[in-house]
Formats: C-alpha cells, structure tokens, sequence
C-alpha cells in the first residue's frame, strides 16, 4: 500500500482538474488558430508557427497527463503567443470588417490566450496546494466559460453576416457587366488592364483571399479598397495616354515592382 502511494507521488501524477482541462483547451484552441491561419490566411507552412503547433498540442497532452507542473506550460505558450504577436490579435479582435479569417482567428485566440494563462497559473497552484480530490471546479467556471463562448460565438456570426460589399447601391447585372481585375493568392489575375485615353473607366473587384487589398493607381488618384472576399468598384477617367503601375500599396514595393503589381496602358 504504501510503496503504491510513494511510487505515484514519485512519478507526480493526478487527475486532470477542471482548471487543468480549461488551460488545455486552450493550447488546443491555440494550436487549432495557428493551422487555420496558414492554411486559409496564408496559404502556406511558416516553420515557427508549426512549432508552435507542435508544441501546444504536445503541452495539452502533457497536461493531461495529469502531472502537477504541466498546466504552466499553457501558461508559456499564451504568453509567448501575446509577447510575439499581441498587437496583430488585438488589432484583429477590434477589427471584425477587415478579414473574416482574421476577426476569426483574433477573435478566439485573445481569450484563449489571456485565459490560458489565468487558468494555467490558478490550475497550477491548484495542484500543489491540494490533493486532487479537494481540487475544486471554481465557481461560476462553467457559466463564465460559455457567456464567453457565446459572445465569440455571437460576434463571429455577426462578422460573418453576408454584406454587398462596398459596391452596394449598383445594380448586380451592372457590376457583372465590368470589366474585371481580380485578386487571388495575394496576386492580381490580370497583369494588364487597358483603357482608351478619355473614357471613364469603370472595373469591378473582386478579392477571394483572406485579406484586404487595394487598387492602387497614384497618378489618377485611385485607391479602391477591395476587402476580403468581397466585391467592390474603381472608377476613373483615363485623362492622359500612357503606361501606368497599378499596384496594392500593403502587398507591394511600387519602387521595384515587386509584389502585388499591374500595368494600366492608356491609348
Ligand atoms: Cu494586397
């Protein structure tokens, strides 16, 4: 009997409290955020960002394992997340019109972070206050956690509502008669759009990635927002002949060419 009790505090195991399985849940939600973003946002594997992944469903099972130390691990892990990229999720979690895959993202990740480390510190202190029968659910946890659900849950589908873009007020059968410049893969389809010197160019835009875009062409004063995965419209008059860089001033260097970039041949 007794050799039984010393070999399992030896090896420092003890059942998950509810406090340990809320900063696991986290790593996951952390874990499942950073997949998210590089395969819909991205478009592609970033080393760090597998680490991270790696590590924090790593962590969640350590912390299922129910050693007393393991829920500090959620803790380094939120607190690593908000120290290397707190002003992106901030940001995005202000900013639910930008990019839905964004507001997503930001929008789960800020809470799971900030509880991540609340929870991981209170579940490890837990753990080597109490044996792990007077482990105790803290009171209001369960309501806490799903008011905080709910409003993510709430604010995601607001976020998601379907919105016309910024091409409301223009007939559909008008905006599908356009010519069109395209964004897809942080690239525009169309490498080339061209005008005759005097008309008024009207193009309708469309952007199916996970992030805002713009139709940048500076000396004819546009710059036609194009957010994510919406439509919108450029419209201007093609005053001088001549060969013009369109571009998307967040996506490209206009100096070098690189990027996001097009040419606009007035003749
Ligand atoms: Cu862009």
């Amino acid at each position: 009997m007794e050799t039984t009790i010393v070999a399992s505090r030896a090896r420092g195991r003890k059942p998950v409290s509810a406090l340990g399985k809320v900063s696991m849940a986290t790593l996951v939600v952390i874990a499942l955020d950073l997949i998210y973003l590089q395969v819909a946002m991205i478009g592609m594997m970033i080393p760090p960002l597998v680490v991270f992944v790696v590590l924090s469903l790593i962590f969640a099972g350590v912390i299922a394992l129910g050693f007393r130390w393991a829920p500090i691990l959620a803790v380094l892990v939120s607190a690593a997340m908000l120290a290397l990229n707190g002003e992106p999720i901030v940001s995005g979690a202000l900013n639910p019109t930008t990019s839905f895959a964004a507001f997503l993202i930001s929008a789960t990740m800020l809470p799971a972070t900030a509880i991540g480390i609340l929870g991981g510190i209170a579940a490890t202190i837990q753990n080597y206050r109490f044996a792990p029968e007077a482990r105790r659910t803290p009171r209001g946890l369960a309501y806490g956690l799903t008011a905080l659900v709910a409003v993510v849950a709430g604010a995601l589908l607001v976020a998601a509502l379907p919105t016309k873009g910024i091409a409301a007020g223009i007939s559909p059968e008008m905006l599908d008669s356009l010519p069109v410049v395209s964004t897809k893969n942080f690239e525009f389809e169309q490498k080339e759009i061209k005008a005759k010197v005097g008309e008024t160019v009207a193009l309708k835009l469309t952007n199916v990635d996970g992030e805002a875009h713009y139709l940048d062409i500076d000396e004819l004063g546009v710059h036609a927002p194009m957010p994510a995965g919406k439509e919108g419209l450029a419209v201007f008059k093609a005053t001088q002949p001549g060969t013009y860089t369109f571009y998307c001033h967040p996506h490209a260097d206009k100096a070098t060419g690189e990027g996001m970039v097009g040419k606009l041949i007035i003749e």
